[in-house]
């Protein structure tokens, strides 16, 4: 796995603010990125591995 080399953060995020907040959510309004819990359903993005 690649480390991510950009971020776009939104303001006071990640904060882990309930604690486990292992996943990252893209805001709709602002597309910014928060840490969130990973029980929360969203849409989402595939990954795929351009390597192989
Ligand atoms: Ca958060």
């Amino acid at each position: 796995m690649l480390p991510v080399n950009v971020t776009d953060w939104n303001i006071g995020e990640p904060n882990n603010s309930i604690r486990d907040e292992d996943c990252v959510d893209i805001a709709p309004t602002t597309g910014k990125w928060a840490d969130i819990l990973c029980d929360r359903q969203s849409k989402f993005i595939c990954e795929k591995n351009i390597y192989n």
